[in-house]
């Protein structure tokens, strides 16, 4: 059983990969993602930055959300993904999803890392945001709070550490329970 916190966090991270508001999440919505991030970045469709997140985007798709897609519709209902979650939290001290969790949040990095410094700004941090179309007004607010060590930027192993906050832990102080936004 998730607790509320959980729920809160998988809620939130469900809606912002729900890009076009439509109630599930589908290839469409990270097409759409990629598409306005390059928008606002000004990258050709070829740009190496934009082919590089085309291509983590359907391993995360693989990885992530078909698994969860119980009638193989395409699409991804906020139950198939709580659920999907539950089942993953409950394995999530298993050194093999460790292990995975870890390398998919190292290739994850880069879908924020947009200039390929190797860091996340938090300009870059809010361009993730405003691409996903959620309103950015707290991401300098959040962002002060996940970068741990104060050094103005997000490392990987601040990311990964974040991430694995994220995605499994019930420690309401953990900073990476702030991910994906404020929880209400
Ligand atoms: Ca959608
Ligand atoms: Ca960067
Ligand atoms: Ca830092």
């Amino acid at each position: 059983m998730l607790t509320e916190l959980q729920r809160a966090k998988f809620v939130k991270h469900f809606n912002i990969r729900d890009t076009d508001d439509d109630g599930y999440v589908t290839q469409e919505d990270y097409r759409k993602f990629s598409e306005n991030i390059a928008k606002l970045l000004e990258w050709d469709p070829d740009h190496q930055k934009r082919v590089q997140i085309d291509a983590i985007h359907a391993g995360v798709w693989q990885f992530f959300w078909e698994p969860a897609d119980h009638d193989q519709d395409g699409r991804v209902s906020l139950e198939d993904h709580l659920a999907m979650m539950d089942m993953m939290i409950e394995h999530s001290k298993d050194p093999q999803v460790l292990e995975q969790s870890r390398k998919h949040s190292e290739v994850l990095f880069n879908t924020f890392d947009f200039n390929g410094s190797g860091e996340i700004s938090a300009k870059e941090y809010r361009q993730f945001f405003s691409a996903a179309g959620v309103t950015t007004e707290w991401t300098d607010m959040v962002f002060e709070k996940l970068d741990i060590n104060g050094n103005g930027k997000i490392s990987l192993d601040e990311f990964v550490l974040l991430h694995q906050q994220f995605f499994s832990s019930n420690d309401p102080e953990s900073p990476g329970n702030w991910f994906y936004g404020p929880i209400a």
